[in-house]
């Protein structure tokens, strides 16, 4: 069974993990969110490409759900002691080498798409993680800071100021002129069925989206699309989706994520067992909907997730 996953960070790659215990024989090909890259000392850093990499290759650290684990910074505190920032982003050492072969591997021509693949060659991670363009794309946020207005590449925004202001608007610079990376659309077409894991719907998910091409090529590949609410019980699992989400006007509620993807995208949608008032609301929208516990305490209950969700495909296929 050929199964397509557009993943974001922590929430995708956790689920990946449990999808591959849950479907060992599955073709599993990621689309990865790209609007989270940030350039940091010269170096290209791509955190949701890297916490799959790294969760599905053994490499994540399992507390964060991002970076290496054992990690050491050294390079980092050497290069505050230089006065050269951001502090506010905690790159490791082994980190570092991620982006040095990355960015060595551009600057020599290489498409993103190349890199990944190079990189995951170490990490083998099981499945084919492709990014969602080749092309530059950079999730920027609005807010109003000390009565300033001002746009902040996202990271400051998550990282920094730990989402703790509004989101006014967020735009993901580059993604109305990027092209689908090459495999992509092809994906896309060939998959037996296509997943929205629980990664945050507006600055993961809708980012992938938000590239030409990707939408309409799921909402008409004809094979069912299933997602599963990041949102339970009214707030997000982890993450402070709730903070973007209202930047686009929807409301912190797995109805509401399910109406904003929208019966032309969603097939079914999976909504937590707390939140199971909810399922004739999404049944109203067009969206077959079932609840289930949607807590990935540990691989087992992300695989039973992903269970969960493969069955209510094949539902909707029927
Ligand atoms: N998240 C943090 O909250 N603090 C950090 O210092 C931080 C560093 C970091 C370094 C590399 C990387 O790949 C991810 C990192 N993240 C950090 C997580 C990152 O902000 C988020 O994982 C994604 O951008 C949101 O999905």
């Amino acid at each position: 069974m050929r199964i397509v996953v557009l993943a974001g960070g922590i929430g995708g790659a956790r689920f990946l993990r449990g999808l591959q215990q849950a479907a060992p024989e599955a073709d599993v090909t990621v689309i990865g969110n790209t609007g989270d890259d940030i350039h940091l000392f010269g170096l290209k850093v791509c955190p949701d490409l890297d916490t799959v990499m790294y969760t599905l290759g053994g490499g994540i650290n399992e507390d964060q759900g991002w970076g290496r684990q054992d990690e050491t910074f050294q390079v980092k505190s050497e290069l505050a002691a230089y006065g050269v920032g951001p502090e506010w982003f905690g790159l490791g050492d082994r980190d570092f080498a991620t982006h040095i072969v990355r960015t060595q591997m551009l600057s020599a021509g290489y498409p993103l798409s190349a890199v990944t693949e190079a990189l995951c060659d170490r990490w083998k991670p099981g499945v084919r993680l492709l990014p969602m363009s080749d092309d530059r794309v950079e999730t920027h946020v609005a807010v109003t800071v000390d009565g300033e207005r001002k746009v902040i590449h996202f990271q400051e925004y998550w990282v920094r100021l730990r989402a703790s202001v509004a989101a006014e608007a967020v735009v993901p610079v580059g993604a109305d002129q990027a092209e689908p990376a090459p495999g992509v659309l092809e994906a896309i077409a060939s998959a037996d069925v296509i997943l929205f894991p629980p990664s945050n719907p507006v600055v993961s998910v809708g980012t992938i989206l938000a590239v030409p091409g990707i939408r309409e090529a799921i909402a008409e590949a004809g094979v069912p699309v299933v997602g599963l609410s990041p949102i339970v019980g009214d707030a997000p699992v982890r993450g402070m989706a709730d903070k973007v989400l209202a930047a686009v006007g929807v409301e912190a509620t797995a109805a509401a994520v399910a109406r904003h993807y929208g019966s032309g995208l969603l097939d079914g949608w999976l909504v937590d067992l707390v939140d199971e008032a909810s399922v004739p609301a999404v049944e109203e929208a067009g969206i077959v909907c079932k609840a289930v516990p949607l807590m990935m305490t540990d691989v087992d209950a992300a695989a039973e997730m992903a269970r969960a969700a493969l069955a209510l495909a094949e539902e909707v296929r029927a």
